[in-house]
């Protein structure tokens, strides 16, 4: 499969630990995802899938859930730009929608997320995050610390404790920041070391 992922595409993956993909789905696309996760939230009564505090509504594997959502997850291009990036065969662990909404603005603090997985001594993890509606700085898209994902020695980091990652290592804070908005259909492949935040979303969508 063409992945239209250059090599220079991969290189900086393989030194920043993140790569944007512009339209890995059309806008088209995006649009039709973004009506059936609403639907799916709509229909999950409150607590039925995990709220962080006031950061974002997760839904866990919706591609067991929803058959829609279940071509997105299993989408082909998705699966062989990760092995492309990662350069050995990957597996997919899960899928999740975070809907940030309106009037409930709150970041996400800076994390890793490998320490979060149930994995012993994983080859390479990383995962791919993709906008269903446009995702400017203002309704929260992420923010990296490129080539962070080369530290090895950071703890679990909750992504509602803010100030934890300044404490754990202080020169993080003046490390070069890389903000990416998104698109609708644009897409990020980040590595699963990788130092990254995402901002509140502030509009009222
Ligand atoms: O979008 C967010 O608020 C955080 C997402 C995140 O940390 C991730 O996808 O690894």
């Amino acid at each position: 499969m063409d992945t239209g992922i250059t090599a220079q595409m991969q290189d900086d993956y393989r030194r920043n630990g993140i790569v944007k993909v512009e339209q890995l789905i059309s806008r088209a696309q995006a649009a039709h995802y973004r009506e059936a996760t609403l639907a799916l939230l709509a229909s999950t009564p409150e607590g039925g899938s995990a709220r962080y505090g006031h950061t974002f509504h997760q839904y866990v594997d919706v591609w067991r859930d929803d058959e829609t959502l279940r071509g997105l997850t299993l989408h082909p291009r998705i699966g062989a730009i990760a092995e492309q990036l990662a350069g050995i065969p990957m597996r997919l662990w899960h899928d999740h929608t975070l809907a940030k909404e309106p009037a409930k603005a709150a970041p996400t603090a800076f994390h890793q997320d490998q320490m979060k997985w149930p994995f012993a001594a994983p080859r390479h993890t990383l995962s791919a995050w993709i906008a269903l509606q446009d995702t400017p700085v203002e309704r929260g898209c992420m923010s990296f610390l490129p080539g962070s994902h080369q530290l090895a020695d950071l703890p679990n980091i909750g992504t509602a404790d803010q100030g934890r990652w300044k404490r754990e290592m202080p020169a993080l804070e003046w490390w070069p920041r890389m903000t990416v908005p998104l698109q609708a259909g644009d897409c990020t492949f980040h590595h699963g070391m990788i130092m990254h935040a995402a901002g509140p979303n502030t509009t009222e969508d």
